[in-house]
């Protein structure tokens, strides 16, 4: 099992820095399994559109911050696996704004072709600056695909 305070050590190594958790969450895709009136919004669908979360830290007052993600699911391609623009992360993406998903990196920024997908296994620790363009499709699975999204920064002590 891995323990809180491990992934916290992790994430100082990658910093380089006594790291503090600034954000947590779960993000769990799993597949309807009835029909549902709600199921037609159009914020439902399970797909993570290209983004950076950085400007959006940044705003908060946050500077570098590095998500460590625990999948706690198999998370093969077909379950939304984690996609990610290699070396996007140092240099500007320019986002766009759309009718229902907020603001989308463009493709012209994350070329869909240079798209890296993470597939790994439950267990696996996955680790990214917040800066780097990343995404997720839909959990085409009957299967849960859950991940562990934690957020750190470099602490101010
Ligand atoms: O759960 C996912 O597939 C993506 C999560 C994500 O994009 C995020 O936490 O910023």
């Amino acid at each position: 099992m891995t323990s809180a305070s491990a992934i916290r050590d992790v994430a100082s190594v990658v910093i380089g820095a006594n790291a503090v958790l600034m954000e947590d969450k779960v993000t769990y895709k799993a597949a309807l399994t009835e029909d549902a009136a709600w199921a037609d919004l159009p914020i439902l669908g399970e797909d993570v559109r290209k983004h950076s979360d950085a400007a959006y830290f940044a705003a908060r007052g946050f500077g570098q911050v590095i998500t460590m993600a625990l999948c706690l699911d198999d998370c093969p391609a077909e379950a939304g696996a984690l996609q990610v623009w290699p070396g996007s992360h140092e240099r500007p993406a320019r986002h766009q704004p759309t009718a229902n998903q907020g603001p989308v990196v463009t493709d012209e920024d994350a070329p869909d072709e240079q798209a890296v997908t993470l597939e790994a296994s439950a267990g696996t620790l996955l680790t990214w600056d917040a800066a780097l363009v990343h995404a997720s499709g839909p959990n085409r699975t009957d299967r849960p695909r859950r991940l562990l999204v934690l957020g750190y920064t470099a602490s101010n002590a």
